[in-house]
């Protein structure tokens, strides 16, 4: 029997109010943002949230499929055609189907939110995405009893994308969740930012944002989302099983096999900014902890 699967949290809950800022006040510029950012009370080093440049947030990107350089996407990526754009949706579901991308967002709430994102190389920005919560578009659709993953799939399209051709990752890009992660109210699928859609280097039309987790899970240009029993396979898992886990939460106290992962370089910071400490889930400690409660993890990297 199908069941809405409903996490008891929502977004309000795990909200701090200067997290969430409205575009007038981002527009309005950064000293909009710090007094917004009292709004909560306690000082917290989310107070900082200021966000980086839209020049730096869409010129220094990871997305393999069209390079590996940082560089590379923002030079590449304008080859993808994101319209039409239609999602699959299959797997433990009510309604699977194929979803045109408008049919989704004619669908779902969006709303602009402010988020750390903590790359696995160590290096950080803080971007003001539009979104949805992915829960909005799971619930549609009906989790089915049983449904204990979320699997994501990127296009693959060697026409379009120069960087499949070359075989560091094994094509298409995949990425998963857990059901309870994918349900979180953090948890968003992005399509815009700074107000304006998405740029494809970025993946449009509709990517990820996982903020609490190491950026490669935040995965792009969707085509695919499949709910699962078992625990899906991974793209840079099965490229390196040592050295990225299926969980990939932000934490300083875990090292990466070959680098610390106690601090991050902020881009944009300039020539003389001083490596940040890097926060226990990225910052995000209070509202997703209860996730891992009994887990170890050391093991569960
Ligand atoms: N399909 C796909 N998604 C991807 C990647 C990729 O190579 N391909 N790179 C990941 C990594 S390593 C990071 S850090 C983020 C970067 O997102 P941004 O370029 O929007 O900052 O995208 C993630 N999503
Ligand atoms: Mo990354």
């Amino acid at each position: 029997m199908a069941r809405r699967y409903q996490s008891k949290l929502t977004w309000d809950d795990v909200t701090p109010e200067r997290l969430f800022l409205n575009r007038r006040q981002i527009m309005a510029g950064t000293g909009a943002l710090l007094g917004a950012g009292l709004i909560g009370g306690r000082a917290t080093a989310q107070e900082a949230l200021e966000p980086n440049t839209w020049e730096e947030i869409t010129t220094y990107n990871n997305f393999y499929e069209f390079g590996t350089g940082k560089g590379d996407p923002a030079a590449n990526a304008h080859t993808l055609t994101t319209s039409p754009w239609s999602v699959e949706i299959d797997g433990l579901v009510d309604s699977p189907g194929t979803y045109s991308f408008e049919d989704i967002m004619s669908d779902v709430e969006v709303e602009e939110r402010i988020y750390r994102f903590r790359c696995v190389e160590a290096w950080s920005m803080v971007i003001p995405w539009n979104g949805f919560e992915l829960a909005d578009l799971l619930n549609r659709v009906g989790v089915q009893d049983g449904a204990r993953y979320v699997a994501f799939e990127t296009a693959l399209r060697p026409d379009e994308m120069p960087g499949v051709n070359v075989p560091v990752l094994d094509w298409p890009y995949r990425e998963g969740l857990r059901l309870d992660e994918a349900m979180h109210p953090l948890t968003i699928m992005a399509t815009g930012i700074y107000g304006r859609e998405i740029p494809n280097q970025n993946g449009a039309p509709m990517r990820l944002v996982v903020p609490w987790k190491y950026g490669f899970k935040s995965i792009k240009s969707i085509v695919r989302i499949t709910l699962t029993e078992e625990e899906p396979p991974t793209s840079w898992n099965m490229a390196n099983p040592r050295e990225y886990g299926f969980y990939s939460n932000v934490n300083p106290n875990v090292s990466h096999p070959r680098w610390s992962q106690a601090s991050e370089r902020r881009i944009g910071g300039g020539l003389f900014a001083r490596r940040e400490p890097t926060l226990m889930f990225n910052g995000y400690e209070e509202e997703v902890a209860g996730l891992y409660e009994g887990m170890d993890l050391e093991a569960n990297f």
